[in-house]
């Protein structure tokens, strides 16, 4: 057969999807499979049997990502990578994450059956962690196989009852010996759902984004003075959660403020201690502020940061901001965007350029070697909620645009 009528088995991508989204499924119609607990696990568990069917050589390195490699002719030569991750929000979506697993296996699969011969190795991989959302900050399972991130640091990080990050994935039996530090790729795909409108709304089918944007994290805790609301008057009050509120706002009209293309969103919120008749006396905030223009988005921080003491003066609510985690905005490798358009158009899928406003572990795999990413639409724009939707064939579609770009990669010598 001709390699270039080779095509991925959409039922059997569909009947993977589908039986990944009954672990940690919702009422809801999402999935609730946060990094490292149990559903994290059982899905994990899933995927390594998936690659035991096909023989594969399987690594689980310390931060628990998982490697599963097929051999090439020549497995001296750098290997080509693709992946994405299992992990997903609260209450998230079928597709997020999962999709770019399900579609490198499909690949891998496709090549299996039809005892497709290549120049390089061919390795797939689950990262932990992207979301960010138990444990902050995202991607850390990439973040630290990159070098960009140190193992300790991301071990000790707890979420908000206190559980290690480190621990969890001993818990979990996921915590390999294999040294989570990168090696040399020839060439990384990710393959995503868009997680936004332009595609559905331009009508196009397959998305090659030119890069990922900044992803700047900050957590802001606000210190005030807690009372019985009944006999404490309002004046002279330090109401933590009041100052909060008005800092929270502040976020919210920063991109106008600033004039540039640039998002800025207050996405989780504690108030201690919480109860409907004490006036609040500590708050936790996170702020996200995402831009390709990684000067613009520190500007953006450094106006806002000086909004939120001014705020916190004025209230005598004393404040302590950190900065979480910065990951630069990432231009991928032009030669790998053109090859995604390329495809699909060779493959009768209409496509475009555009940027991602979603991180991906594509960001910190941008750092090793060349990388690109290959979008399919989301239903009404929506991800990151239990309505995230693509239609099964855009699913098959993004695949076989993944498998032809692979093919290419894995034939260079
Ligand atoms: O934050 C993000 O864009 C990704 O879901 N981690
Ligand atoms: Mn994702
Ligand atoms: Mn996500």
């Amino acid at each position: 057969m001709d390699l270039k009528d080779l095509r991925v088995n959409g039922r059997r991508l569909r009947e993977s999807l589908e039986e990944m989204a009954r672990i940690g499924g919702t009422p809801g119609g999402g999935v609730q499979r946060l990094t490292l607990s149990d559903e994290d696990r059982r899905a994990r568990d899933l995927f390594v049997a998936w690659l035991r069917e096909m023989d594969l050589e399987i690594t689980i390195d310390q931060m628990g990502n998982i490697f599963g490699r097929r051999p090439g002719l020549n497995n001296d030569l750098a290997p080509v990578m693709s992946g994405s991750h299992i992990d997903s929000q609260p209450k998230g979506g079928r597709f997020d994450g999962i999709l770019g697993v399900m579609g490198a296996l499909e690949v891998m699969r496709t090549l299996h059956e039809n005892r497709v011969q290549t120049e390089r190795p061919f390795v797939i991989v689950d990262w932990t962690n992207e979301e960010g959302s138990r444990f902050a900050p995202a991607m850390v399972g990439s973040g630290v196989w990159a070098g960009a991130l140190d193992l300790d640091w991301v071990y000790a990080r707890t979420d908000v009852k206190g559980n290690k990050l480190g621990q969890e994935l001993e818990r979990i039996g996921y915590k390999g010996p294999a040294p989570a530090k990168k090696r040399p790729v020839q060439a990384y795909y990710e393959y995503h759902i868009e997680q936004g409108p332009i595609l559905e709304r331009e009508g196009q089918i397959i998305g090659a984004p030119k890069g990922i944007l900044c992803l700047h994290w900050y957590d802001i805790f606000v210190e005030g003075t807690a009372n019985q609301v009944g006999p404490t008057p309002m004046e002279g009050r330090n109401d933590a959660l009041c100052a909060a509120a008005e800092m929270i706002l502040a976020v919210n009209r920063l991109p106008a403020r600033m004039g540039g293309n640039l998002v800025a969103t207050v996405g989780e919120i504690h108030n201690f201690p919480n109860s409907r008749n004490i006036i609040p006396d500590k708050v936790h905030f996170t702020v996200d502020i995402r831009s390709w223009d990684d000067d613009l988005a520190l500007r953006a921080w450094e106006e806002v940061e000086k909004e939120f003491q001014g705020l916190a003066a004025a209230r005598g609510c004393p404040l302590r901001a950190e900065v979480t985690w910065r990951v630069e905005h990432s231009p991928f490798d032009e030669r790998l965007v053109e090859r995604v358009l390329r495809q699909a158009e060779r493959l009768g899928y209409s496509s475009r350029r555009m940027v991602s406003g979603a991180g991906h572990d594509a960001s910190y795999m941008n750092q090793v070697c060349p990388t690109a990413m290959i979008f399919v639409p989301s239903i009404g724009g929506r991800s990151h909620v239990e309505v995230e939707e693509t239609t099964w064939e855009d699913c098959e579609a993004g695949a076989n645009v993944l498998l032809h770009c692979l093919l290419e990669s894995l034939q260079e010598k």
